[in-house]
């Protein structure tokens, strides 16, 4: 799977695609991120991408020339890819989303917003507007960031080991996760449960089940 991410910002994405899970699943060829820098696309010797809003207000909105260039860029390297724009008026992400992107054999072409937002006109090339929840950022990159790990992890074959029915069993099934503890057994005065170190994997899982948020 291909996912192309169209941005101002694209030293943003580098921590996060190469840690382990993401580096891992570029590494074994299962997904190919491509970073296109939006200024590439921009017009004139300065690669103007920002203009005044018609109407007046305040701040600049992205020109849709570059925004248009740059889709057309990644639509030619992976003709079938779906268009999303990252925006707080999208539909909120999920799990289910995230399921469904990842299915797909088709790939992802990611529009990060800047400033006050876009020429409008770009929503016609875009096939999902999706937002990742209610909040004021200055960027869509933390949320193409956020979708783009969510889709990763759930590529077959990305997770090793981990069946897809036990990907499942915790994160489409609506059970939230139950506390985790690890060695030592006592921290600070502060017990690990006693069930826990108990064996009795029926009663861990009945702790489990009650002890879920
Ligand atoms: N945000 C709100 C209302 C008005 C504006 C914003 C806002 C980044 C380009 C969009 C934000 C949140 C979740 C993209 C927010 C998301 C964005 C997202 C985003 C710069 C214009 C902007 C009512 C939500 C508080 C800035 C509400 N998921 N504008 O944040 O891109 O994807």
């Amino acid at each position: 799977m291909r996912i192309q991410i169209i941005t101002l910002f694209p030293e943003m994405f580098e921590g996060v695609l190469n840690s382990s899970m993401l580096w891992k699943a570029q590494k074994e060829g299962l997904v190919e991120y491509r970073l296109i820098n939006l200024r590439d696309f921009g017009i004139g010797p300065r690669k103007q991408v920002d203009d005044t809003p018609y109407g007046g207000g305040d701040g600049m909105v992205l020109m849709p020339e570059p925004l248009f260039a740059a889709v057309d860029d990644a639509k030619e390297k992976d003709p079938d890819a779906q268009v999303l724009l990252m925006t707080p008026r999208g539909d909120l992400f999920n799990q289910e989303l995230a399921r469904e992107f990842a299915a797909t054999q088709a790939g992802l072409i990611i529009i990060c917003g800047r400033y006050e937002g876009y020429d409008e006109r770009i929503t016609t090339v875009v096939d999902k507007q999706l937002s990742i929840g209610n909040y004021v950022l200055t960027g869509g990159e933390l949320p193409a960031m956020v979708v783009t790990d969510a889709v990763t992890r759930l590529v077959p074959g990305v997770l090793g080991g981990e069946t897809s029915a036990e990907k499942e069993s915790f994160s489409e099934a609506g059970v939230l996760e139950h506390p985790h503890y690890t060695r030592p057994e006592i921290y600070r005065g502060l017990k690990v449960p006693d069930v826990l170190l108990s064996g009795n994997h029926a009663e861990i899982d009945k702790w489990r089940a009650d002890n879920n948020a």
